[in-house]
């Protein structure tokens, strides 16, 4: 066990070949827009059926949990809820568990290589650069299995910020 490498990449979370992909869902855990909406297009209808098995009462903002990948190059989707800066949902500690908790579920299901999306700064609004510290503080320190975990920016302007936080250490 040691601490993953954490890397950073532009494009789109459906497209990466790693042994999981992390999604930012919400509570219900059905689908929704976003990350959320692409996981579950390109993924295809196995991976809905497997959250309706395995999540039946949804799962806890914080938390984190795996279902199939489906159609996706990677093996497995991490699930995890962030919470909703937009509806008042403000506790960092909720927002660092995401990235604990699926580092986890990735630890239980041997997965090496990681993807991860910038959990809570798209729909749910929360302020980017924080966002982008409390992804890169708790994935930098986090002893697991993982060997990589690398976030997924969508945008340009977003991974410029992202590699100026990863080569500002200490984490
Ligand atoms: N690949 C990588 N990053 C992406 C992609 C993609 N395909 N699409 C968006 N992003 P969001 P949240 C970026 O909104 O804020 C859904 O409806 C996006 O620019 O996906 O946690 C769920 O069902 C942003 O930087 O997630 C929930 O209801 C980041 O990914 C709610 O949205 C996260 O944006 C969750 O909102």
């Amino acid at each position: 066990m040691s601490t993953p490498t954490v890397t950073a990449v532009r494009g789109d979370i459906t497209a990466q070949h790693v042994d999981a992909v992390v999604n930012a869902a919400n509570r219900r855990m059905r689908g929704g827009g976003g990350v959320d909406g692409a996981i579950h297009r390109a993924g295809g209808p196995a991976v809905l059926a497997d959250c309706i098995v395995r999540f039946p009462r949804g799962l806890a903002t914080g938390d984190a949990g795996w279902t199939t990948a489906g159609d996706l190059p990677a093996r497995w989707v991490i699930h995890t809820v962030g919470p909703n800066f937009r509806a008042g949902e403000r506790d960092r500690t909720l927002l660092t568990s995401c990235y604990r908790r699926a580092l986890e579920v990735a630890d239980d299901l041997g997965a090496r290589t990681v993807a991860f999306p910038l959990i809570s700064s798209g729909i749910y609004g929360w302020p980017a650069d924080d966002a982008i510290d409390a992804a890169v503080e708790t994935l930098t320190a986090t002893m697991c299995d993982v060997e990589e975990a690398r976030i997924v920016a969508f945008d340009d302007g977003l991974l410029e910020r992202l590699e100026q936080r990863l080569r500002r250490p200490p984490y």
